[in-house]
């Protein structure tokens, strides 16, 4: 166990589970790089990725237990997904619309995540329409007495759909094991927050519906681990649902068709550059003594290779045979 005082999140985790983070951030940065790098080869057809959101997505999904608890992603979650424990082949192979890919053999939109087995359920391209599915995810765990907790994400823009706060009220009233995630980067593609909500945190959404909302910096690993611990804490004790708001920024476009030249300034991103939660997590781990420069260069080598593999497998995979395009569209009587 290390010793972090002044950083209350990091209260209780190892030293290996602090550099499993680590590495799990680099792992979601170089895949969602390499799937931008394979659109402009030509080779994948759309990417949406999530470099600037890491921390969001490590540090709540670390908060989980993988294969036990229930997780209602959103396209931008490729460290969701690895946390929980799905592998840079696994994400290559969807984005590359392989027959072999988890998510329907290559049929699904590239970044709709899903692995039964880890419990990873897959949305839909509607944005929101995976938290009602989250709530009844839970509302099943408490029906059944579990201790299960489901965790829903989405982004700012998410919190202006409808199917967010029916989804948020009845998780208020019936009180169930549900965590709202809002990866709050600022813009809904090229329109910000602020032309889009008259509040400054969304997490304030959540007294509306009787429960905690929290706002916390998306940019720190350690301050999103500790507010989904506690959430997921009071999830299990069957206390209900928490809202937790990451404040955070994309730094690349919205996704591989989108010019963000058009919305905002270059200097703007740079300054977000700055706070890239990669290096302020690495240069933390350094200042603790867990790791030297060294270790934290090994850590970004073997993502590097394990994404190079990974695109060597799903390059030479198989397609989908043509004849199995209409699959899981209609009813098949003899299989
Ligand atoms: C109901 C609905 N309206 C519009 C869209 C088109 N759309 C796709 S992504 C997106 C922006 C969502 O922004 P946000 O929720 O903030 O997430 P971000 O992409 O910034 O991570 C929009 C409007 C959609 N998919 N679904």
């Amino acid at each position: 166990m290390v010793s972090v005082k002044e950083t209350p999140g990091a209260t209780g985790l190892t030293k290996d589970q602090l550099l499993e983070m680590y590495y799990k951030m680099v792992l979601a940065r170089t895949v969602g790089q390499r799937e931008r790098i394979l659109n402009r080869m030509g080779k994948g057809p759309f990417a949406v990725t999530g470099e600037g959101h890491e921390a969001t997505q490590v540090g709540t999904a670390y908060a989980l237990r993988p294969g036990h608890d229930w997780v209602f992603p959103y396209y931008r979650d490729i460290g969701v997904a690895l946390t929980i424990g799905m592998t840079a082949r696994d994400l290559l192979l969807a984005q590359l619309s392989k027959a072999e890919a988890i998510e329907s053999g290559g049929r699904n939109m590239p970044s709709h995540f899903s692995h039964p087995q880890l419990r990873i359920v897959s949305g839909s391209a509607p944005v929101s329409t995976q938290a009602p599915h989250a709530v009844g995810a839970a509302l099943a765990a408490k029906l059944r007495r579990t201790d299960e907790v489901a965790m829903t994400y989405f982004g700012d823009g998410g919190t202006s759909v409808g199917d967010l706060h029916e989804a948020m009220n009845f998780a208020g009233v019936h009180k169930v094991p549900v965590i709202f995630v809002c990866e709050n980067n600022q813009f809904a593609i090229s329109v910000r927050w602020r032309n889009q909500a008259a509040i400054e945190n969304a997490s304030l959404r959540a007294q509306g519906y009787g429960f905690p909302g929290v706002t916390v910096d998306g940019n720190d690993l350690l301050a999103v681990y500790g507010a989904a611990r506690e959430a997921v804490a009071r999830a299990r004790r069957g206390e209900g649902a928490t809202f937790i708001e990451c404040k955070t920024y994309r730094l690349v476009p919205h996704t591989s068709d989108d010019d963000d030249r058009r919305y905002r300034t270059r200097e703007e991103v740079e300054e977000w550059s700055k706070k890239d939660p990669l290096p302020r997590f690495a240069a933390w781990l350094k200042e603790q003594g867990i790791a030297d420069q060294g270790a934290l260069e090994g850590i970004q080598a073997r993502a590097a290779q394990e994404v190079d593999e990974a695109t060597a497998y799903a390059e030479q995979a198989p397609a989908p045979a043509p004849e199995s395009a209409l699959r899981h569209v209609f009813v098949e009587e003899d299989r």
